[in-house]
């Protein structure tokens, strides 16, 4: 380590560390614009300029600290700088600010707050670029400070390059490649440019207001589910400690939002893996088209089918645990309490953008037109809903959801973290082919490793497993399987789960907006540690889907599950 000087307070720091990070171990908090934890800092903007003992000033962000240094963050001068950048990108940027949908979460406008900007004298020149709204993840650029973030993220993190600079100076934008609509790009709508855009230039396509619609009309029984990494993010936009499980007070905010009954997407997790572990299995004992690969995530399925189509064939036809919770809602949950489905408007609150166009694949037409899921949410969107509908969602007590697609085991609440997918199907296939587990956890799937492996006995053999996530890191996966399946050598993978985002779920293009570094880890102990203390951990011990297979689907495989939860993905 080394010791540095912030502003005459001395700290003994890491090598390594960056001037911004060590002025924030100092306790001091230097402003930042395009400086984001998951991207590469560029120090674009300057607005985090620090001076150096000699009086000169450097972008802290991507600047390391040097042994026996000092360092000013906070002065009149650098105060006079950071102003006059913060002016010019004002000056570039509209300034309806209370209409805007960023308006408290905007990046820019906290800066303008605390640098205390009253009058700007610049000349306004706000950029004239039409919305584009052709898919689940809207753009308007006019918002756009060119941080570069979204870019960044698009091609290091998810390897899609979906979006460019173009023009210089004045005229610089950033658009999608090639100059046509997002839709036309080969964009996979994961949201994580969303995610990461400080301003209102990148966004989900907004569902709420037709959702209210239909809660307001009287016609339609609604149905809600809300997906795993939901309930360890929402309580962030209410003054939770991130990764909270507040799954409780979700419950209780939807039923007074008005949904005639309140379901979990835990619990077609645990009817997913149901099917998939048996799929596994099945391939697994009869060598059949290894290895399997799963579909939860519709980003990563777009992504697969562009640019590895050779591999379709390897894809897990189970549908998600979304869509499985959408189908039995309006097959099973509507006959049983004698509900008419054309009734139902049935919606999901995800932590994805990419779900928003799941619903409407052609792989999960009904023959007889009938939608299985009618309008999904991402958290961001549920948290602005319950502020507009005057709920106290702090002080809500907890409730539960309704019986029985509301009923779920810790297999299925784990989902929304990488590795859980696989963590749940193992707890299932390895049990029922007669294996005895020392220990459900698997903590070799666990954590934010790019790429995880493990082997384990399902049905007498060594099964082999990969997990990756983040989209950037599939290539290496998937070459090694193309590689050896052209040279006819022995698979390095039986079994292999895909999550298109960094982390899985938790942090998925829907999620709160965060800039800490831990969030992904600390969501995903908020899931892991629920799972602890569940007394249902597997989910072959559901009773509901127990239940459901008796009186409905008979047994996992069967030509009834077929028809109903399972799909198949055509080149
Ligand atoms: Fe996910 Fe899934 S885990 S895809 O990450 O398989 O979105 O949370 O709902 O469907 O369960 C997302 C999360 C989610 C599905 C499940
Ligand atoms: Fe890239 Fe994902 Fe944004 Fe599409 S949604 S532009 S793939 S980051």
């Amino acid at each position: 380590s080394i010791q540095v000087k912030i502003n005459n307070i001395d700290i003994e720091v890491p090598a390594g560390t960056t001037i911004l990070k060590a002025a924030s171990l100092a306790g001091f908090k230097v402003p930042t614009l395009c400086y984001h934890p998951d991207v590469q800092a560029t120090g674009a903007c300057g607005i985090c300029v620090v001076k150096m003992e000699n009086g000169k000033t450097v972008r802290s962000c991507n600047m390391k600290a040097i042994a026996g240094k000092s360092y000013t963050t906070h002065d009149e001068d650098l105060l006079r700088i950071r102003r006059t950048i913060l002016s010019e990108v004002l000056a570039k940027h509209p300034q309806d600010c209370l209409l805007c949908r960023r308006n408290g979460s905007c990046e820019l406008q906290d800066l303008a707050a605390e640098f205390n900007l009253r009058t700007n004298d610049l000349p306004r020149e706000v950029p004239d670029i039409p919305v584009d709204d052709s898919c689940a993840v809207v753009m308007d650029m006019k918002y756009c400070i060119q941080c570069m973030r979204c870019v960044s993220v698009c091609s290091k993190q998810q390897n899609v390059n979906a979006l460019e600079l173009v023009g210089k100076g004045r005229e610089a934008r950033i658009q999608p490649v090639g100059g046509g609509t997002l839709a036309e790009s080969p964009c996979v709508k994961c949201g994580q440019c969303a995610a990461h855009c400080p301003v209102n230039a990148l966004k989900e396509n907004e569902a709420f207001i037709p959702l209210r619609h239909a809660i307001a009309n009287k016609e339609l029984f609604t149905t809600v589910q809300i997906a795993p990494a939901v309930r360890v993010s929402l309580g962030e936009e209410f003054g939770f400690k991130q990764g909270d499980n507040v799954a409780g007070k979700i419950y209780a905010a939807l039923r007074r939002l008005g949904f005639n009954a309140i379901f979990d997407t835990n619990f077609g997790a645990d009817m997913t893996i149901m099917e998939e572990a048996t799929e596994f299995v099945h391939r697994f004992q009869n060598k059949e088209m290894l290895p399997l690969i799963t579909t939860c995530c519709p980003s990563w399925v777009e992504y697969l089918e562009r640019f590895y189509d050779d591999m379709i064939p390897h894809f897990s036809s189970s549908k998600s645990p979304m869509m499985m919770t959408g189908v039995l809602t309006k097959r099973y949950y509507a006959q049983k309490n004698n509900i008419d489905p054309q009734t139902i408007f049935n919606v999901a609150i995800m932590p994805c953008t990419s779900k928003k166009e799941e619903k409407d694949r052609k792989e999960m037409a009904q023959s007889d037109g009938l939608q299985d899921i009618d309008l999904v949410l991402t958290t961001r969107e549920l948290a602005r809903m319950i502020r507009q509908a005057g709920i106290d969602f702090t002080n809500l007590k907890d409730e539960a959801p309704d019986s029985l697609l509301g009923d779920f085991s810790g297999a299925g609440l784990i989902f929304g973290a990488t590795g859980g997918v696989m963590e749940a199907a193992l707890r299932t296939a390895a049990a029922c082919t007669g294996e005895k587990l020392e220990k459900l956890e698997f903590q070799a799937v666990r954590g934010l490793t790019d790429i995880k492996e493990t082997t384990i006995k399902v049905a007498g053999q060594d099964a082999r497993i990969a997990v990756t996530h983040g989209l950037v890191n599939v290539q290496h996966v998937l070459d090694r399987v193309r590689e050896a399946k052209k040279n006819n050598e022995e698979l390095p993978w039986h079994f292999i789960e895909v999550m298109a985002c960094k982390g899985g779920c938790v942090s998925g293009g829907g999620q709160t907006y965060s800039k800490e570094e831990d969030t992904r880890a600390l969501r995903a102990k908020g899931l892991y540690d629920t799972d602890k203390d569940m007394s249902i951990r597997q989910s072959h011990e559901n009773p509901s889907v127990q239940e459901i297979y008796a009186t409905l689907l008979e047994h996992p495989g069967s030509h009834k599950a077929h028809e109903l939860l399972h799909t198949h993905y055509t080149p």
